[in-house]
């Protein structure tokens, strides 16, 4: 690697420019917003380094490949220069909370712990100021497809399900860039897999697989049990789903291989209260529990936010960009759970169609006003959108912000 092309100029191309350069290697870079032809860097480079959000359809990619250039993602330049051990953590849904937890229960036992990845801190920030660390990295399966070297000596696969349709040309390809985050696992190492599901027990790795779902670790009678000994209540946690009491024991198998004692563990899993949009309580006003869980971009994440829910009490706010999903499944959950359906962007009839019902709403902003004036006390206003926030936000974040500061303006009233 001797001349490298960075594209994509967003936090991960940003920090790979900067962990290049103080590797003394010549740098160049470029990104499609700033109307720069890709081309008059193709004869000069030897490597491509694409930011994440780069689609494997992007002619770059494809151009690069027909000439013989290298094409990696800013993840697996990171690790060429990493000194440390990485913990990979991947799945449709789960993966910021998990890592979270995880790097919270390594910190509590090891020194010099990180965490980054798609979490938010690109992994070439991690290896510019502490390249010895135990890194706890969240792997998207953009930056899974271009791995080639990589190997974590631990590993998580959550869940699948079917995701970013838009990016991977096939449901199989987005199957494989998980996979291949494991791909170059070996015997010293472990993987952490969902037994319940089947292609993600099946992940081919020469890891020792440990299981959670039955074999392993299991929930049973209101309790989490982890290689035979009983860890967790389930009503004493502060993180609310059944979902997220297994993403706590995903996350306790790795701390506990890794060799963190079971107080250490406990003590994270009894006073962790989530991530943001993640299902966040927002808090209660007049009687009404209200929720927002704005990070829900799939049908599946909204499945598992109904799940946790009291049945005939939830009034949803859903809808967004529609990323290609059929909403059809979902319909028996949704008449068990909601009193009503406020929809909203792009997929609110596609939504409405699908679920026989739902009001259609002009915006964030209506649907917040109805939904309070539906409510009655014990009642639960769920804002879980199952769709990509782009057609009226710049990210799931900005959209969860403006949902609680619309609820927010309900307490002052
Ligand atoms: N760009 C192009 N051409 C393209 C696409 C993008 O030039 O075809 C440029 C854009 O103009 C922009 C830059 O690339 O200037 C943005 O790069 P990016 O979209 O890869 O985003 P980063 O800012 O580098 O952030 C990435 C991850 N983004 C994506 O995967 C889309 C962040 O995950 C991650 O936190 C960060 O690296 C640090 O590792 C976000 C995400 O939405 C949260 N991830 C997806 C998800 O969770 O569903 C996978």
């Amino acid at each position: 690697m001797k001349r490298v092309l960075v594209w994509g100029l967003g936090v991960s191309g940003r920090s790979a420019i900067e962990l290049l350069k103080s590797k003394g290697i010549e740098v160049y870079w470029g990104d499609d917003k700033d109307k720069v032809d890709f081309r008059e860097f193709l004869g000069v480079v030897d490597t491509v380094v694409l930011s994440p959000g780069i689609p494997p359809s992007h002619p770059l990619w494809m151009e690069a490949q027909k000439k013989g250039i290298e094409v990696i993602g800013e993840l697996e330049l990171a690790w060429k220069f990493f000194e440390g051990r990485a913990i990979a953590i991947t799945g449709t849904d789960g993966k910021s909370t998990t890592t979270r937890l995880t790097y919270l229960m390594l910190s509590s036992y090891f020194d010099n712990v990180g965490e980054g990845g798609n979490i938010g801190v690109p992994f070439s920030d991690i290896v510019l100021k502490n390249p010895k660390s135990l890194a706890v990295l969240e792997v998207s399966s953009f930056q899974g497809k271009t791995l080639n070297t990589f190997r974590p000596v631990g590993g998580v696969f959550l869940n699948f399900s079917p995701d970013h349709l838009d990016w991977h040309p096939t449901l199989e390809d987005y199957l494989h860039s998980k996979y291949n985050i494991f791909a170059r696992q070996t015997e010293e190492d472990f993987i952490v897999l969902n037994e319940f599901q089947k292609e993600v027990a099946e992940t081919p790795t020469r890891a020792q697989k440990i299981f959670i779902g039955q074999r392993d670790a299991f929930i049973k009678d209101g309790k989490a049990y982890l290689f035979g000994e009983p860890l967790f209540e389930l009503e004493k946690l502060k993180l609310f789903g059944l979902h997220n009491a297994y993403n706590l024991l995903f996350a306790s198998a790795i701390a506990k291989r890794m060799g963190v004692p079971t107080e250490n563990i406990r003590e994270v899993a009894y006073t962790f209260r989530g991530l943001p949009h993640r299902l966040e309580y927002v808090g209660e006003i007049r009687g009404v529990k209200v929720y927002n869980d704005s990070k829900a971009t799939t049908p599946h994440a909204l499945q598992s936010a109904l799940e946790s829910m009291p049945d005939g009490k939830v009034i949803l706010i859903a809808g967004g960009k529609n990323k290609g999903f059929n909403f059809e499944e979902l319909l028996p959950l949704v008449k068990k759970k909601t009193k009503a359906c406020l929809l909203i962007g792009e997929a609110k009839e596609k939504m409405a169609k699908a679920w026989n019902e739902g009001y259609l709403c002009n915006g964030l902003e209506d649907a917040v006003e109805k939904a309070f004036e539906l409510a009655k006390e014990g009642d639960i206003i769920l804002f879980s959108p199952a769709c990509a926030s782009f057609d009226m936000f710049k990210d799931y974040k900005e959209r969860g912000e403006a949902f609680k500061r619309l609820v927010l303006s309900y307490v002052e009233e």
